[in-house]
């Protein structure tokens, strides 16, 4: 019955999600995880700035923002070819959806053939395809959904009161209607935000509640932590207590009891502990690949590593029959360490 999604969560209801004591919340969203997901089994999406640097927004937490000098290298839109070698690089790897995010307040209308022409050929590569451009309008929205688009990232980022602090140039209200462009579309909807930006625990309560308010639900929550950047206005932002983290995958797990919870930026900073923990409190999809847009994320060897120690799995999508013979690295890579292992357990007996 907890497994039913419900989408008029109180602000206090959330409020006291937060305030149980650990083992309590842990337990409660494993639970719900469990009854609509295998536990052990993971999402693995790959990313790609396909547009980076030179944005004309002013969100502070972000590499790419024109306000700041970060030091970022700025690059014009990709060529198709380019983004498709990188999608089918992603695939042999192990991924099974690819995520291309652009540096933009809103795409140009004279860049939309060559976006469309991206979607077009990762989908037909055979893997799920995510894009992030900014601000949609509803016809944007529909060319998307004709190219087969599956799904949109767009993040609230944190709750409406402490949204100010971090963005000038759009406002809450205006993420809002690109998010129901998206889904009046037909797209699905990839929203989430950021843990770390100098927000109090109340902030997290407000972003949950805002995304757990939205109907549907997104289908994908990414939660990231804040990486910190260099000449951007929160380089130095106090750092989150990973178990606050925790807590806020448990939380966001229990109120979207359907939605792919991702443990998104910030697992290049995470111990391998809290990373457990974020999994066991219902985080079931992951950025692999050294690189997310700018900045670095967990080497895929070390993240086989920690899979293999866990017994965790990518998650398997149907394929046609040629695809599915093809294995992928990682999957590959998490056989091989397995084999040896059980050498190894079988020579220590
Ligand atoms: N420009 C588009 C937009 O803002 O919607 C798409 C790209 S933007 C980089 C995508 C998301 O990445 C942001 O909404 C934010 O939540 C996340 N992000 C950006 N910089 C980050 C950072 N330094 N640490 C953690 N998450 C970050
Ligand atoms: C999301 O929530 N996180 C991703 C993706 N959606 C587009 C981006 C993370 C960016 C981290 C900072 C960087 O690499 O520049
Ligand atoms: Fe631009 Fe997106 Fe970065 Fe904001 S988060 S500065 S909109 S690239």
């Amino acid at each position: 019955m907890e497994n039913t999604p419900r989408h008029d969560w109180t602000r206090a209801e959330v409020k006291a999600l937060f305030a149980l004591p650990f083992n309590d919340l842990l337990f409660k969203a494993h639970s719900i995880h469990r009854a609509s997901f295998d536990p052990n089994e993971l999402q693995i999406s790959t990313l790609c700035s396909i547009k980076t640097g030179a944005c004309p927004e002013d969100c502070k937490y972000c590499a790419q923002s024109g306000h700041y000098n970060t030091g970022l290298e700025k690059e014009k839109l990709m060529a198709v070819e380019k983004v498709l070698e990188q999608a089918r690089e992603a695939k042999a790897n192990g991924a099974t959806r690819f995520c291309m995010g652009a540096a933009w307040r809103s795409p140009p209308a004279k860049e939309m053939p060559a976006l469309l022409a991206m979607v077009q050929g990762v989908k037909a590569l055979g893997m799920e395809s995510c894009i992030t451009l900014g601000m949609l309008s509803p016809d944007q929205a529909r060319q998307l959904a004709d190219a087969g688009l599956d799904y949109y990232n767009h993040n609230l980022d944190t709750s409406p009161e402490y949204y100010g602090e971090i963005i000038t140039t759009r406002t809450y209200q205006d993420r809002l209607e690109t998010l129901q462009n998206v889904r009046d579309a037909g797209v699905k909807v990839c929203c989430g935000g950021i843990l770390g930006m100098g927000e109090s625990q109340d902030d997290h309560v407000g972003l949950l509640h805002q995304l757990a308010t939205l109907k549907p639900h997104p289908e994908s929550v990414p939660i990231n932590m804040l990486m910190r950047i260099q000449g951007s206005p929160l380089e130095n932002a106090e750092p989150v207590d990973p178990f606050q983290f925790v807590r806020t995958v448990a939380v966001a797990r229990i109120l979207m009891p359907q939605s792919r919870v991702r443990l998104a930026a910030g697992r290049e900073n995470m111990h391998e502990e809290a990373q457990a923990l974020a999994y066991f409190a219902g985080a079931n999809s992951i950025f692999y690949g050294e690189k997310l847009l700018t900045t670095k994320n967990p080497s895929a060897s070390r993240d086989v590593q920690l899979l293999q120690r866990l017994g965790m799995r990518p998650e398997v999508v149907e394929q046609s029959h040629d695809e599915a013979a093809e294995e992928s690295a990682l999957a590959s890579a998490l056989k091989k360490r397995a084999d040896e292992s059980a050498f190894y357990d079988a020579a220590v007996v």
